[in-house]
């Protein structure tokens, strides 16, 4: 055989793999997909298994890596891998404890992620942020009051001398063992709670700028202040802090939203993943 003539088999073969190749290309939905609104953002912890190295959970977005403490596992989530932690204390997924080092949000905020509950406590605490120790109430948290989700903020505005919180509670309750979208915004004049890309309550108690406490225990998965320390129970993804009140057109984008656009810079990991789940499907 000469080698430099082709035979039908070797013909079939490569069409046969330029077929393959087309039909992946064509197969790739990456422009149709929703994508995480980037204006604002200011956190985000994904907890995908690739941006976990040892204890630390990498800020895909901003440069506030975690650091677990306590007994934690990275586990299949609500989009590539989540946050399991087991309840009781001592356990979180901590920013900072020095608020000076915190990079929080001043003026307004959305603060949005997937929880499920195993559990639901009186003082749940999904990301926290706050001191809430008798009349002293400084700080917000987003977390459960038994079967409801809440947001909790604090105020200049609505400040009564050592700081006033308002937990802003969902409407409806909820049931454990299921995913659920919830994401509290604040504009400087109204805080809201969504659950599931609805609406489920407003508040204007509170107004101004947010009054943090000299010290946090930044974190996510416990409602940890200087008196309590209570642990989720369940699981927590795709976690992002905004510096801004999204709309609710923007909520609904979000919890729709499988991570970020292709072309943000050095995220190409998010990227990729998104390929080869699309080229998997
Ligand atoms: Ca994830
Ligand atoms: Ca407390
Ligand atoms: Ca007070």
């Amino acid at each position: 055989m000469f080698p430099f003539i082709m035979n039908a088999t070797k013909k079939a073969i490569l069409s046969l793999v330029a077929v393959l190749i087309a039909g992946l290309g064509i197969g790739i939905p990456v422009t149709a997909q929703k994508v995480v609104i980037e204006d604002g953002l200011i956190g985000y912890w994904s907890f995908d298994k690739d941006t976990v190295k040892g204890n630390t959970v990498k800020d895909i977005w901003g440069d506030q890596d975690a650091e677990m403490i306590g007994k934690i596992e990275i586990v299949q989530g609500k989009f590539g891998e989540a946050v399991q932690l087991g309840g009781g204390a001592g356990a979180r997924v901590q920013m900072t404890d020095d608020i000076k080092k915190a990079k929080l949000p001043t003026e307004e905020m959305t603060v949005e992620l997937w929880a499920w509950d195993e559990q639901f406590i009186e003082w749940g605490g999904y990301i926290v942020a706050v001191q809430d120790n008798g009349a002293f109430e400084k700080g917000w948290l987003l977390g459960t009051r038994w079967k409801a989700f809440s947001f909790a903020l604090s105020s200049d505005g609505a400040d009564d001398g050592d700081g006033l919180l308002t937990y802003l509670n969902s409407v409806n309750t909820y049931d454990v063992g299921e995913w659920h979208h919830v994401v509290g915004t604040y504009d400087g004049e109204e805080m809201k709670i969504y659950v599931d890309g609805k609406l489920e309550a407003t508040s204007r108690v509170q107004s101004g700028a947010i009054n943090y406490p000299d010290r946090v225990f930044f974190s996510i998965g416990a409602y940890k202040d200087d008196n309590e320390d209570f642990v989720h129970k369940g699981m927590l993804d795709e976690v992002r802090l905004y510096d801004r009140a999204l709309s609710e057109k923007e909520v609904v984008n979000n919890m729709e939203a499988e991570g970020l656009a292709v072309e943000s810079a050095g995220k190409l990991s998010l990227t990729w993943s998104q390929i080869k789940a699309a080229a998997s499907r």
